[in-house]
């Protein structure tokens, strides 16, 4: 094709999605308040899905629903099948409700940064099952990726490393949990921190794919190892399992290479008939390393893969991917690209043999090309806009179609020879709509539940109370335990869901309360027990207060210092009961602690204002809440 008819090609299915969201917008009526719905034949309906999702009062729900807050930087949780949203957990943006990021512990995590770009959220993993002990997630805006700990669901570690720049594919973890994914999405000079205009784009600039080692005891990351890539995007990622355990896998677009100024980039990374999907097998690059192959760049151990052969190959995919997927028995890699209305699938065994008999079709930047033809096993008509696939436990897959708004349901192979592969669409539903990713309960381990499915939507026009000219995020549930899909439950959330990981409610174990003698917990050395180890303590210039809390008092419960001090505050609440948590607040100095039962919190600031200044306890902790109060006195 001419540049000009692949222009007129994107143009053309920009229009036809266009044209699909006006249908879709205009099919869902907007529904009526409640008791205000006829009847009619959809009752039954309804009162199936009621019952479905119902979850009574006094009842648990089967699932952890973990939803990625995008720009919020935050984590939603909620519950399948009610949906009801439960917690937030901060991550990447401070969070007063929880006091994340002003204490100076959470304050050092975020780094100066108030906001991350939070996108795919990923479990530990043990034998290819979700076990239960961490949570991960990557800041696509700084470069940034998460540990959060599922024992008491809060945030224990943010990690930067360098060359990475907007860290989109991630966060990925492999079959036992020895590597989460990083990877660049916008290609930027390198090494990190060094200056090239955008008209060097194509030499200059380039990105890095990363493996960040998890510590199989405490969940620590580390950085494993970094692979010097082609400037391009690369996008969306996943990890290997069973017989593809030991690669990583990630899509990228703009294989153009190019970033022309006033250019864009939505038509120029287009013209390529095929994209590629990045493979990079961890062990060798772990080996690589080890065997004092990395060449230290900006502190960071980077293979160049001119250097270094394989460690890494390209796979060709049609243009602009977005979602890979690897299938429950991790033979099946399942590709995307937006642009095609079909999802391709490849057979790890066919891309090993591939690779043994040197079957490329062209190396990039040291990188060999797969044949295409040598590794696909199929392509599958699933429809428009393909994003992203799931999987059920009984060989099928669910791709999101963001143009089409809908959610194919299609069979995994084997094929029959020659056959028309339309057959093989064997459902599709709509959403409301524009859906981006797609989640099924315990979709990205070895053996998903085939039981729920949710949505997650990019746009939920009139589904709900309106709220102004910005409206709620959209998920939707779906039934998908039988052959047809079967939608049974609207649900809305806070700004904005990309991708959500799902499991099984009595996989997790969270604490009660940190015990005082709980060697799992890290206790601060200035935690105090007790009324008579309370104290204040002068030093120079700088004061420092060790502060107990228990309803309904603090101890010391009045504070003086001279303007320009530096004051250090210790609190623990030493209660060891269940949600008696308490709050530290100094009224107009900005500080706002909340103290778990157990927990100590230390702040550190300067007594900058003079006057007289309360200080009082935020959460409601007993009937003398109101009393747990003190005075900052600053001469
Ligand atoms: Cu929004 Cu995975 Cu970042 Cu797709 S991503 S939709
Ligand atoms: Cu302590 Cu309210």
């Amino acid at each position: 094709m001419t540049k000009r008819t692949r222009t007129h090609v994107w143009l053309a299915l920009s229009v036809i999605a266009v044209l699909a969201v006006g249908m879709v917008a205009c099919g869902k009526q907007p529904t009526k308040r409640r008791g205000a719905r006829g009847a009619g034949g959809q009752t039954s309906d309804i009162a199936s899905a009621a019952l479905a999702t119902y979850v009574a009062p006094g009842d648990l729900d089967e699932y952890y629903l973990f939803y990625s807050g995008g720009h919020s930087g935050q984590i939603f949780v909620s519950g399948i099948p009610s949906m009801r949203h439960i917690a937030t957990i901060p991550v990447f943006s401070p969070y007063p409700g929880t006091g994340y990021g002003f204490d100076d512990e959470s304050k050092e995590m975020l780094g100066g940064y108030n906001w991350g770009d939070s996108h795919h959220p990923g479990l530990s993993e043990t034998d290819g099952e979700y076990d239960g002990r961490w949570l991960f997630i990557n800041d696509n805006a700084q470069g940034r990726i998460a540990r959060i700990d599922l024992k008491d669901f809060k945030t224990k570690q943010i990690m930067t490393i360098p060359n990475i720049s907007a860290n989109h594919g991630s966060s990925f973890v492999t079959q036992n949990s020895e590597y989460v994914t990083m990877a660049t999405r916008m290609s930027v000079p390198f090494p990190a921190g060094t200056y090239a205009d955008v008209d060097e784009y194509a030499t200059k600039y380039k990105g890095i794919a990363a493996g960040i080692k998890i510590d199989p005891e405490n969940g620590h990351m580390s950085l494993g190892w970094e692979i010097l890539l082609p400037p391009f995007n690369y996008d969306l990622g996943d990890s290997g399992k069973g017989p593809s355990d030991g690669y990583m896998f990630w899509t990228c677009y703009n294989s153009e290479r190019e970033f022309i100024e006033g250019g864009k980039l939505e038509v120029t990374a287009s013209q390529r008939d095929k994209d590629f999907i990045l493979m990079v097998d961890w062990r060798a690059a772990e080996k690589a390393v080890a065997d004092g192959r990395a060449k230290t760049v900006t502190g960071a151990p980077v293979l160049y893969p001119e250097d270094v052969a394989d460690i890494a190959w390209f796979i060709p995919l049609a243009k602009s991917p977005h979602g890979v997927d690897v299938s429950p028995t991790g033979q099946w890699i399942v590709g995307s690209g937006k642009l095609s209305p079909t999802t391709t699938v490849y057979d790890i065994e066919k891309i090993k043999a591939a690779i043994a008999a040197k079957d490329f079709e062209e190396t990039i930047d040291g990188i060999p090309v797969l044949t295409y033809s040598s590794v696909r096993e199929a392509e599958i008509p699933v429809g428009l806009g393909p994003l992203h696939t799931q999987f059920d436990g009984k060989g099928y897959a669910y791709t999101s179609l963001f143009v089409e708004s809908a959610v194919a349901k299609w069979k995994l192979p084997p094929y029959e020879e020659g056959a028309d592969m339309n057959q093989y669409v064997v459902d599709k539903i709509p959403v409301a709509y524009n859906i981006g990713h797609l989640v099924t309960a315990e979709g990205d381990s070895m053996s998903p539940d085939g039981n729920y499915l949710v949505a997650l939507n990019k746009l939920s026009k009139g589904r709900h109370l309106s709220v102004g000219p910005s409206i709620p995020e959209s998920a939707q549930l779906i039934d998908i335990s039988g052959d047809k899909m079967k939608l049974i439950y609207d649900a809305f959330t806070e700004p904005e869901p990309h991708y959500a990981v799902i499991i099984k409610a009595d996989k997790l174990d969270p604490v009660e309360v940190y015990k005082k003698d709980d060697p799992y917990w890290h206790k601060s050395p200035d935690a105090i027990w007790s009324v008579e180890e309370a104290r204040i303590e002068r030093r120079g210039k700088t004061v420092e207060v060790w502060m107990m809390s228990v309803r309904s008092f603090f101890a010391p419960d009045v504070i003086r210092v001279n303007k320009g001090d530096e004051v250090i505050i210790h609190v623990t609440n030493i209660e060891q009961t269940r949600d008696e948590l308490h709050g530290f607040a100094i009224n107009e100095y900005n500080i706002n602690l909340v103290i778990d039962p157990g927990e100590t919190k230390t702040v550190t600031f300067t007594a900058a204002k003079e006057g007289v200044f309360a200080f009082y306890c935020t959460n409601f902790c007993s009937a003398l809440h109101q009393e747990m109060q003190g005075y900052f006195l600053v001469k």
